[in-house]
């Protein structure tokens, strides 16, 4: 659990890096529609949730370094009887003030009113840009009525400043109550997978096993997958994001799985690639083989001090070669690598940041220099090797076979920890799973 006093930590954080004569809106994620009159499953804001630790639709955070009344103000839904009655009761002003810790509370019906009041005499305005146009009209609209004011000796806003790049800095270390729970998702996610390969069988449906991926997310109290489960078999793992889950898993095809739970609003990311039938080909082997080589040699060259680029790098440099002693690359490896000729076969990158959200928050590249790793920072390493059938120039058996192995880690003071080591990756384990399942 993420403490309140966590939570204080990090508002007063941000109060400080914003500075004198500024405000900040944060706006919680807009509730949507699925169909009629059903709502999709609600999803707080990841920056909203990251500064407030609310949950619930509807909500504004204002944050004003220094203000006396008060430098955290939230908005908040209206008492309706009616939803009330539904959905259930919203966060009323009470705990809001008691259990959120906000210093001043109004109804959300006063929003066009004390908005404006509250821009006057701020300089900064910081506010997530480009994220959601609605509420960027919004804010402009109240600075505007602001500047009404202008001549009667007040002032407002001058200065739009993002906030993605200051949240960003501060999302990407994680505190120890966010890597206690970054752990604790991890394993209840590799337990997910490994529970569904132990089921796979030749004739099963992908959909079968993403719905074991379910029940075992939510069983273990994750709220949901992180994003939808990938069950690829054969030829849709070449498929990078694959999804439609509909097909019947063929005996002697390859089963990709890309999934991670959500946990208390933080996420794992774990794929794994194994046999339907429990038995790797000699082909499927061989690129096996070959992307796990490369996703180990990565996670070993993990610490603090190395820059981003070179474990990219590292990461096309170790696939490159391998397709070159598997012959499906021909020249030199230098060459190769200037031209890029892993592209076809891989074509994406070898990780992102993790935590609230999937593809978490944080800059990879600090004006020119690339992003050096520093303990606390967690992240994804997840090589693949996809040979798409027709590839030119590529032999026939290689053809279909899609592997991607993803683990996450955690840089440490000394070095690197994988948090989701309790699915096997090695080919021996993942045979003896299924040799286990038979006995
Ligand atoms: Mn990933």
């Amino acid at each position: 659990m993420i403490t309140q006093k966590e939570f204080a930590k990090r508002r007063k954080s941000l109060l400080k890096k914003m500075g004198k004569d500024s405000i900040a809106i944060l706006n919680s994620a807009p509730q949507m529609r699925r169909n009629c009159n059903i709502d999709y499953p609600y999803r707080q804001d990841s920056d909203f949730y990251y500064f407030t630790g609310i949950s619930e639709p509807e909500m504004l955070a204002v944050f004003i370094p220094g203000r006396k009344e008060g430098e955290y103000i939230l908005f908040l839904p209206e008492f309706n009887f009616e939803t009330s009655v539904w959905t259930g009761a919203t966060l009323d002003p009470k705990r809001a003030y008691r259990e959120f810790g906000a210093d001043q509370v109004f109804t959300n019906n006063l929003r066009e009113q004390e908005l404006p009041a509250l821009l006057l005499n701020r300089k900064k305005v910081f506010f997530n840009l480009g994220k959601n146009s609605h509420f960027e009209n919004q804010v402009l609209k109240w600075v505007k009525i602001s500047k009404t004011k202008i001549r009667e000796g007040k002032n407002a806003p001058d200065t739009f400043i993002d906030l993605e790049p200051i949240i960003g800095e501060m999302r990407l270390i994680k505190s120890p109550a966010e890597i206690k729970i970054m752990k604790k998702v991890a394993n209840l996610s590799a337990a997910a997978h490994l529970e569904t390969m132990k089921l796979c069988r030749p004739g099963i449906m992908e959909y079968q096993l993403a719905a074991n991926i379910w029940h075992h997310y939510l069983k273990n109290g994750a709220s949901f997958p992180a994003f939808e489960v990938i069950v690829a078999s054969g030829k849709n793992a070449c498929i990078l994001h694959y999804i439609k889950n509909d097909q019947k898993i063929k005996n002697n095809e390859l089963v990709l799985i890309d999934s991670g739970a959500e946990y208390q609003f933080y996420s794992a990311d774990i794929t794994r690639t194994f046999p339907a039938n429990g038995r790797f080909s000699s082909e499927q082997k061989a690129i096996y083989q070959a992307v796990l080589d490369t996703q180990k040699k990565v996670i070993a060259a993990i610490r603090p001090g190395i820059s981003w680029d070179k474990l990219q790098a590292l990461t096309e440099k170790t696939i490159t070669k391998h397709l070159i002693k598997l012959g499906i690359l021909k020249g030199s490896l230098a060459k190769l690598l200037q031209e890029k000729a892993f592209f076809p076969f891989f074509m994406h990158k070898f990780g992102h940041f993790l935590g609230i959200d999937n593809k978490d928050s944080g800059r990879y590249k600090i004006d020119d220099r690339w992003r050096i790793l520093k303990p606390g920072m967690i992240f994804t390493v997840e090589p693949g090797i996809y040979i798409r059938a027709n590839t030119p120039s590529v032999d026939k058996k290689w053809w279909n076979i899609g592997v991607r192995i993803e683990d996450n880690v955690l840089v440490t003071r000394k070095g690197v920890e994988v948090l989701t080591t309790l699915v096997p990756k090695e080919i021996k384990a993942i045979e003896a799973l299924f040799f286990d399942r038979k006995t």
